[in-house]
């Protein structure tokens, strides 16, 4: 089993429905058990301001499916999810990033691992915190705490 972090973001029609709707579709995956949940988080938007708020929250899953596999079954939720790409950092009724797998770096086309922004992201960092130990390692990035 792979050890994996998703984070979920939300800010269009019920965006807290869509978070924990989000979480039970991935825990509904074959092989696949979401082990921690971080609450929600309720944050402005990063990126263009002219659009709702956020709600975001951080998950650790064990699953089977391969990175690539994996992307795939997110990107069938959040289609699920009627998510229309749009805008580059628009708004959006259900987001799903992968953050960590295992303790691998990944730089393909179509997934890069662990996820580039999520050090500079605090609604990625505290979710985060809250469900790790204070000496927390991100793969390439190190301490997760020197940068909240
Ligand atoms: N991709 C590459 N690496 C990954 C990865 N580690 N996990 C590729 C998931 N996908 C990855 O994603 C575009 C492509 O990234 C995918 O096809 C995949 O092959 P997308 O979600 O379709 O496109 P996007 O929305 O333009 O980009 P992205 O990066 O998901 O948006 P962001 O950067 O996540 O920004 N403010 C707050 N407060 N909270 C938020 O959640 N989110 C955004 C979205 C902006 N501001 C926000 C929030
Ligand atoms: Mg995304």
């Amino acid at each position: 089993m792979n050890t994996v972090f998703i984070a979920l973001g939300s800010n269009l029609d019920n965006p807290v429905y869509h978070v924990e709707k989000g979480i039970t579709d991935i825990h509904h995956l074959p092989e696949t058990e979401v082990i921690k949940e971080s609450s929600l988080h309720k944050s402005k938007p990063v990126g263009p301001q002219n659009q709702p708020d956020y709600i975001n929250a951080v998950i650790k899953i064990i699953t089977n499916y391969e990175p690539l596999p994996l992307l795939d079954v997110l990107q069938d939720i959040e289609n699920k999810h009627h998510r229309k790409r749009a805008e580059r950092w628009g708004p959006r009724t259900l987001d799903l990033d992968i953050l960590m797998y295992n303790d691998l770096i990944i730089n393909h086309e179509r997934l890069v691992i662990p996820h580039p922004e999520m050090i500079n992201r605090e609604f990625v960092l505290i979710p985060l915190k809250e469900i790790t130990n204070y000496d927390f390692i991100i793969p390439k990035y190190g301490k997760l705490l020197q940068y909240i």
